[in-house]
């Protein structure tokens, strides 16, 4: 049976976004609304990293003891000692301790060996332990990782106290395919230990990388609201959610809060949602050619896979040259007026012959049924 949950990055991994700032005010209130909207945890920053995500972290754990957030915090940290005692401090539930792992970070980075990384790492982990926090291990780069080496640093990992490991796809070069083979070989290979995926976004393949972890037996999927990250960010979390719920029946957080959380961070952060962007863009549920609008106004499972209501949000269409007689009688029919079908040609005819407007508003087309019938017509009042 599938057992998964969302660790929220959006304060920290989001607030890594170039150009992304946030105030401590605003962290408060996105961790509020995270934990509202269900996310098992709420990575809440790398306390080190500058006064204010200190401050904030202080803030969301203070809210955690009050019983107004419920998910777990976790706190970022470098495998450096000075790190993880800033960390221990906050009180957080969980740290997190993250270390490049492939050759390539090891040598470039790190200037280690793969022996000198092993010590670090387990000391560094019980160094954490020792401050009574639970540990997650993130193995920075680790799709980039000989296999047998992402083995044996998962096995030092637990055995020095971690009860998660990340495996981050650091560079976003993983394949669904080889995700799951990935996640299938660690889940069997390092017995007691529960796995995490962290995917970047740079193929635009992170969504489906998680998915395939999930099969693979990753029980974690990091996210950040709109997909927010370093250069083109990691799973979206509005995406994941969905697809988890769509594919797999479990529904990771509620659903019918992602619009609000979505809109949240779009302001604070700053990066505007572009209008096509799935589940939470202004076009998810808004329908434009004639045989779509049709067969969304007898059934909308033709064109929907999952209703919009799922997500607090309504459906709706565009009226333009691609419109069809079915949908522009219901416009007509919502907005009260009375068009007799021989009007309705000539309406639908003028559309259709002008290709400058985008989007026929409500008015416009008052206007064009005004022209076309000669009568005065206004739109209904409200009930
Ligand atoms: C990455 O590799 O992209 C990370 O952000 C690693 C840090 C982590 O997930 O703990």
């Amino acid at each position: 049976m599938i057992k998964v949950g969302i660790l929220d990055s959006t304060l920290r991994e989001g607030e890594q976004t170039p150009g992304v700032i946030f105030t401590v005010d605003q962290r408060v209130e996105i961790a509020k609304a995270l934990s509202d909207l269900g996310v098992s945890m709420i990575e809440a920053g790398h306390p080190a990293v500058s006064p204010d995500i200190y401050e904030g972290i202080k803030r969301i754990v203070k809210l955690k003891k009050e019983g107004i957030i419920t998910s777990e915090i976790v706190g970022h940290s470098r495998a450096v000692k000075r790190d993880i005692e800033i960390a221990a401090e906050l009180e957080v539930d969980r740290i997190a301790i993250f270390y490049g792992v492939s050759d390539l970070h090891l040598k470039a980075k790190h200037k280690a060996t793969r022996e000198e990384a092993l010590r670090t790492i387990a000391e560094t982990i019980s160094y954490a332990k020792n401050h009574g926090v639970k540990v997650r291990f993130t193995a920075e780069d680790g799709s980039r990782t000989d296999f047998d080496f992402l083995v044996t640093v998962s096995k030092t990992a637990r055995d020095a106290g971690a009860d998660r490991v990340s495996i981050a796809d650091t560079v976003g070069i993983l394949y669904p395919s080889k995700t799951k083979e990935l996640f299938s070989a660690l889940t069997r290979e390092v017995p007691n230990l529960e796995f995490d995926i962290h995917a970047h976004n740079d193929l635009g393949l992170a969504v489906a990388n998680a998915l395939a972890a999930i099969e693979g037996g990753a029980t974690i999927i990091h996210a950040t609201v709109n997909g927010l990250g370093e250069r083109v960010g990691i799973v979206p979390l509005q995406q994941i959610a969905a697809a988890i719920k769509y594919h797999f029946g479990i529904e990771v957080v509620k659903l019918d809060k992602l619009q609000y959380v979505s809109s949240l961070v779009e302001k604070y952060s700053g990066i505007p949602m572009p209008p096509n962007y799935p589940i939470t863009g202004d076009y998810a549920f808004l329908h434009k050619a004639g045989v779509h609008v049709a067969g969304v106004l007898n059934d909308p499972r033709t064109y929907e896979f999952m209703p919009p209501e799922t997500f607090g949000r309504t459906r709706d269409y565009t009226i333009d040259k691609y419109t069809g007689k079915h949908a522009l009688r219901d416009k007509y029919e919502k907005l009260g007026v009375k068009i007799s079908d021989a009007e309705m040609d000539q309406i639908l005819a003028k559309i259709k012959s002008n290709t400058t407007i985008r989007f026929y508003r409500d008015v416009d087309l008052l206007e064009l049924a005004e022209e076309v019938t000669g009568r005065v017509l206004k739109p209904r009042p409200p009930e």
